[in-house]
């Protein structure tokens, strides 16, 4: 009694035939599926934009953004091919729009952030307001909001685009549709929204309508101004160097609901310590060279560079002799609605 048998024929036999009926057992799953500690196909992963580059440039050979809707190479994590996903919960991907282009308006329930990587003169248009871009701009879609986008400049302009897309698959709930007009309507001046919800002032009579940030564009200049502020105080957190989260000015809390958007500033020298938290998190190099050792492994970056680090793999940062910023996004905020984040400080 009470002893494990070696019957492993008559248990394959068995599976095989209540597999037939819609079932399977759980003894055989059960450490796959509560682990002890995350355990994700995600790998850690380096994009080089150096090498990428080119290849992006060369699409812009093949399609225009009229017939692509979005000209876009997808950065997917090679430990999960097919997945068109960089993290379990998230899309990412490097998008070029050619001087004279127009990527046509559409919204859809999936929640998108960018960050201008090359160039500036193009514009996104969101819920009727255009944002100029400039290499380092965080820009965000919020969910069901029309965008559209176009360049008026002189040069490519190229930015990271970073989406909820695998949270919403796996809720099931996307809903998508294109706007009548290819590039909508403008209804408001650029700056609107910055002017009434980001200069520490809100309509008298604001009420909070949705989840995301009414300002949609947050400038490089004004985020690299406050971290060259914070440069000439003393401490650093050890970690992180000095690290910001980009907030709804109306709350408080993320400027989206789905997914946490950070940049950090790291003095020359560092030697971080390394650091955990269950958000898998991609990282996108504004200014700057160093290395990330993650779980051990060494990824070298500069700027325009692109990385993942995976749920709860350790990870910590060295640099020389410049200082860098990083601009990163994750799903943070999704976890901790729901009371699953956790993070840890390995000293
Ligand atoms: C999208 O709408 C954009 O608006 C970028 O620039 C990437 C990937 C999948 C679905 C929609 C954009 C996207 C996307």
């Amino acid at each position: 009694m009470n002893q494990p048998v070696d019957n492993r024929a008559a248990r394959d036999d068995y599976y095989r035939r209540i597999g037939t009926q819609g079932m399977t057992p759980l003894w055989e799953a059960m450490s796959a599926l509560v682990p002890e500690t995350p355990r994700t196909p995600c790998v850690p992963h380096l994009w080089h934009y150096d090498a990428v580059r080119p290849a992006l440039m060369e699409s812009g050979t093949l399609i225009t953004a009229r017939e692509a809707v979005r000209r876009v190479l997808i950065l997917e994590n090679p430990g999960m091919p097919g997945s068109s996903s960089i993290t379990q919960s998230l899309y990412a991907g490097l998008q070029l729009i050619l001087p004279g282009e127009v990527a046509p308006s559409h919204r859809h329930t999936q929640t998108a952030l960018r960050l201008i990587v090359e160039g500036e003169g193009a514009y996104t248009a969101v819920d009727g307001e255009r944002a100029t871009m400039h290499a380092g701009d965080f820009i965000i879609t919020p969910s069901w909001t029309w965008h559209d986008h176009g360049n008026p400049a002189e040069v490519p302009v190229v930015w990271l685009d970073g989406l909820d897309i695998p949270l919403v698959r796996f809720f099931d709930c996307g809903f998508a549709e294109n706007h009548p007009a290819e590039s909508q309507p403008v209804t408001r001046p650029e700056g609107d929204a910055q002017a009434r919800y980001g200069a520490n002032l809100l309509p008298v009579d604001f009420r909070s309508t949705r989840g995301a940030s009414p300002v949609f564009a947050y400038p490089y200049a004004r985020s690299r101004e406050a971290l060259h502020r914070l440069s000439k105080g003393q401490e650093v957190d050890a970690a992180h160097g000095h690290r910001m989260q980009f907030i709804n000015p109306t709350t408080g809390g993320p400027a989206m609901p789905t997914m946490g958007a950070f940049v950090q500033w790291i003095p020359a020298g560092f030697s971080g310590n390394a650091y955990r938290s269950t958000d898998g998190t991609v990282f996108q190099v504004i200014e700057g060279r160093g290395a990330v050792e993650i779980a051990g492994r060494r990824f070298d970056f500069g700027p325009r560079d692109t990385f993942v680090v995976p749920s709860w793999m350790p990870y910590r940062f060295v640099t020389q002799g410049d200082e860098t910023v990083l601009f990163s996004f994750s799903d943070r905020p999704v976890q901790q609605a729901l009371h699953l984040w956790r993070e840890e400080r390995i000293a």
